[in-house]
């Protein structure tokens, strides 16, 4: 038996998709493909927070607004776990922009560019296992 690393991935439902009352409809989409849920919080961000969380944004020209609405409103974040569900969860969440995420993925079936300034694309998933370990020590500072 080889040794078996349970991975776990941070997503946040962002402040659009909580304020639509979506928090539930990813939960479900999450618990149908197997991952398990391990911490749920739901708090409204600083913005000490974002930039810890979007450090590797800080220089790019949509920063402000992205912090701007990422602190706007409640968001719900999550701590899943199963293996990869890294590379699971970007997957159910579809492409960055909503307009071109595939149909079938969060962001192609409850998002949409509503023409404000930010991206709203309805969540957020860590991009890789360092990046879910660097994220769930902002989110989650006691687990
Ligand atoms: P997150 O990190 O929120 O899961 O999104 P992605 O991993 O899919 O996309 P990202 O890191 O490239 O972007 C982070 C965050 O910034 C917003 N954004 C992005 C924006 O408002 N304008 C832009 O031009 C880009 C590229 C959306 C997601």
């Amino acid at each position: 038996m080889g040794h078996v690393t349970t991975e776990r991935s941070l997503v946040l439902v962002k402040p659009d998709g909580f304020a639509r009352g979506l928090t539930g409809e990813v939960i479900r989409r999450i618990e149908r493909k197997g991952y398990r849920l391990v911490a749920l919080r739901i708090l409204t961000p600083t913005r000490e927070m974002l930039g810890r969380h979007y450090a590797e944004h800080a220089e790019k020209p949509f920063f402000g607004e992205l912090v701007d609405f990422m602190s706007s409103g409640p968001v719900t974040a999550i701590v899943i776990e199963g293996n990869q569900c890294v590379p699971g969860f970007r997957s159910l969440a579809g492409a960055t922009d909503p307009t071109k995420a595939a149909p079938g993925t969060i962001r192609g079936d409850l998002g949409r560019d509503w023409g404000k300034g930010s991206t709203e694309n309805v969540v957020h998933g860590s991009d890789s296992p360092e990046s879910a370990a660097r994220e769930m020590a902002i989110w989650f500072p006691d687990l």
